[in-house]
């Protein structure tokens, strides 16, 4: 398919504005990068038999991170990274708490599930508006991010029995935060060019998608969904 050209997306990625915006939402994808890094060493950790497999997914994730960086230092970008820290601190804390007590399935719903599914449908979004030195570089990242959101499904499935009411809880105390999350950077997404509503779509459909290969019914998905709206 033909790559539109910068300029033919009516986004002046050098604006002041644009780069404003940028100082947010890239700090994001950093720090959100930062912390995926080290909830896989987390997760090493909690799951020995998956060890070798989760220290390869972190690794991953602090390329990635790089990867974002240099589309910060491309368009002379100083990333918010305090702005950024604030706005994980929600699933950061709930992540610390739950590895703290050693649920693990807490600790892959967070990370696999919700942030993994948040970062699938923020690329994917942000990948037909970026700036084509940013495009090239999420490209590849979104691909590595499916495969992370596959570890967790795989993972929940085969024990899907056992897991399934710490699912049900760990999905109500997290899926409001991150509504809260979305409604924080609407306004710097709309200013470049990703729309609120194809984010929380590609994010419902991401999310409903994963709970229905771990074993959850249309009807569960749905009420478990339903927790979102009470943000
Ligand atoms: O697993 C990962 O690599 C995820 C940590 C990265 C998080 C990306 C968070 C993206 C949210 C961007 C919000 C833009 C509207
Ligand atoms: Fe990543
Ligand atoms: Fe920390
Ligand atoms: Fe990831």
């Amino acid at each position: 398919m033909p790559q539109l050209t910068d300029e033919f997306k009516g986004l002046d990625f050098k604006s002041e504005t644009y780069k404003d915006a940028y100082s947010r939402i890239n700090a994001i994808v950093i720090e959100g990068e930062q912390e995926a890094h080290e909830n896989y060493i987390t997760l090493a950790q909690l799951l020995p038999e998956s060890h070798d497999e989760l220290i390869r997914l972190s690794k991953m994730e602090s390329r990635h991170k790089k990867g974002f960086e240099a589309c910060g230092r491309n368009l002379e970008v100083t990333p918010d990274l305090e702005f950024a820290k604030e706005f994980f601190s929600g699933l950061h804390q709930n992540f610390q708490t739950a590895a703290a007590e050693g649920k693990v399935v807490t600790c892959l719903l967070i990370q696999s599930l919700i942030i993994e599914c948040f970062a699938i449908a923020a690329y994917n979004i942000y990948i037909p508006v970026a700036d084509a030195f940013a495009r090239k570089i999420t490209e590849g990242v979104v691909k590595e991010e499916y495969s992370h959101l596959n570890f967790g499904e795989v993972w929940l499935k085969e024990n899907f029995t056992e897991a399934k009411a710490e699912l049900e809880l760990a999905n109500r105390q997290n899926l409001p935060i991150v509504w809260r999350m979305l409604n924080q950077v609407e306004g710097d997404a709309h200013t470049m060019a990703m729309e609120k509503d194809a984010l929380v779509e590609d994010f419902m459909i991401q999310y409903g998608e994963a709970l229905s290969n771990i074993g959850f019914t249309t009807r569960d998905i749905m009420r478990l969904s339903a927790y979102g709206l009470i943000a």
